[in-house]
C-alpha cells in the first residue's frame, strides 16, 4: 500500500519555506519575497511519488511579537504543526540562530511527531551550516539533519526520500494532477501581493492586503477580475500607485505575466487602491485573511 503524510514546514521568517514548497512542486504555489513575513496563510503544496503522496504545509514565519497580526501568524504555524504527521524545520544557514530558533526548537520538541531539520541556503558563500548543525545538536539532538538549497534545488530529493521514509501507509488525499488546493481567487490575490512586496519597501509590505471585489468571464474565454489593494494610510496609496500610475501598472503587468504561466485561461486584472486604517485591528477581517 502507498504512503501519505502531511508535512508542516516551520521556520523563522525568510528561512525559505515558500521557496522550498515551490521547488518541491516545480511551480509557484506560494509567494516568495525577501521581506520577512511574506506568507500569511497555511498553503498546501502536493508532491506525488511512486511511494506515495506528501502534502507540504507552508506556514507563516515564526516570529515573536505581541502584535495581533503576528500572533495570528504564529498560531497558524503552530496549528499546522499540530495537524501534521511530520515536521520539517527549516533553518537558515546564513543567519545566527536566535531566540526565535530556540522557541521553535522547543515547540518541535514538544510536538509528538517525527521531524527533520533542513539547513537551507547552503549555496550562499557566507552560509555557516556548521553553526546551524551545532544549534540543532544542542537543542534537538535526535533530529535527522540535512543540508539543502531550496533556491538551487540541492538536496531536495534526499529530503523527499526522508519524508517518505517517515510517512505511514495511507491514501492519497488529492488526485495525482493536483499540486495545490488553493482557490484561484486566493492565488491571484497572493500573486498581486507578491509584486507589491517585491517592488515597495519600508513598512509598506506589511500594511497591505489584497481584496477580491469582482470578476467576469470574457467573451472568447478568459477572465477579467478586480481586486482592491488595501493600505493603511493615504501616503501609502501614493506609493502603490506611483508616479503617473507607473507602480500599479508594473504590479499589474508582472502579476498578469505570472498568471499567464499558472492558469490555462487568460486573466486580466483591474487594480484599485483603497485606504482602510483599521484593517489590522479588525478581528473579523483578520479571521478571513489569515487562515
Ligand atoms: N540563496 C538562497 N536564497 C534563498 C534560498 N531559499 C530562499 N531564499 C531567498 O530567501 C528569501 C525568503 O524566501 P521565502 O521562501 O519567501 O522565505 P519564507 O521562509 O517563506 O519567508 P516567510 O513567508 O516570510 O516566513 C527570498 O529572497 C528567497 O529567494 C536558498 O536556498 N538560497
Ligand atoms: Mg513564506
Amino acid at each position: 500500500m502507498a504512503k501519505s503524510a502531511f508535512v508542516a514546514i516551520v521556520g523563522r521568517p525568510s528561512s525559505g519555506k515558500s521557496t522550498l514548497v515551490n521547488a518541491l512542486c516545480g511551480t509557484k504555489v506560494s509567494i516568495v519575497s525577501p521581506v520577512p513575513q511574506t506568507t500569511r496563510n497555511t498553503v498546501r503544496g502536493i508532491v506525488n511519488r511512486p511511494e506515495g503522496q506528501l502534502i507540504f504545509l507552508d506556514t507563516p514565519g515564526f516570529h515573536i511579537s505581541d502584535k495581533k497580526l503576528n500572533l495570528r501568524l504564529k498560531d497558524l504555524a503552530l496549528r499546522a504543526l499540530g495537524d501534521a504527521d511530520i515536521g520539517l524545520y527549516l533553518i537558515d544557514a546564513t543567519r545566527e540562530p536566535g531566540p526565535e530558533e530556540e522557541s521553535l526548537a522547543a515547540v518541535l520538541k514538544a510536538a509528538e511527531i517525527p521531524f527533520v531539520a533542513a539547513i537551507n541556503k547552503i549555496d550562499v558563500s557566507d552560509a555557516d551550516p556548521a553553526r546551524a548543525r551545532l544549534f540543532i545538536a544542542q537543542w534537538l539532538p535526535k533530529a535527522t539533519v540535512l543540508e539543502i538549497s531550496a533556491k538551487h534545488n540541492i538536496g531536495l530529493e534526499v529530503l523527499v526520500g526522508k519524508a517518505l521514509e517517515l510517512a505511514l501507509e495511507g491514501p492519497a488525499w488529492y488526485p495525482q494532477e493536483y499540486y495545490t488546493d488553493q482557490e484561484p481567487k486566493f492565488r491571484i490575490a497572493e500573486i498581486i501581493r507578491e509584486k507589491i512586496m517585491l517592488h515597495t519597501r519600508e513598512e509598506l509590505p506589511h500594511a497591505v492586503f489584497v481584496d477580491f471585489t469582482d470578476s467576469r468571464k470574457l467573451r472568447g474565454g478568459g477572465l477579467e477580475t478586480s481586486y482592491d489593494i488595501v493600505v493603511e494610510r493615504e501616503s501609502q496609496k501614493g506609493i502603490v500607485i506611483g508616479k503617473g500610475g507607473s507602480m500599479i501598472k508594473m504590479i499589474r503587468e508582472e502579476a498578469e505575466a505570472d498568471l499567464a504561466e499558472l492558469f490555462e485561461y487568460r486573466i486580466s486584472l483591474r487594480l484599485q487602491v483603497r485606504v482602510d486604517p483599521h484593517w489590522k485591528h479588525d478581528d473579523k477581517r483578520l479571521e478571513s485573511l489569515i487562515h
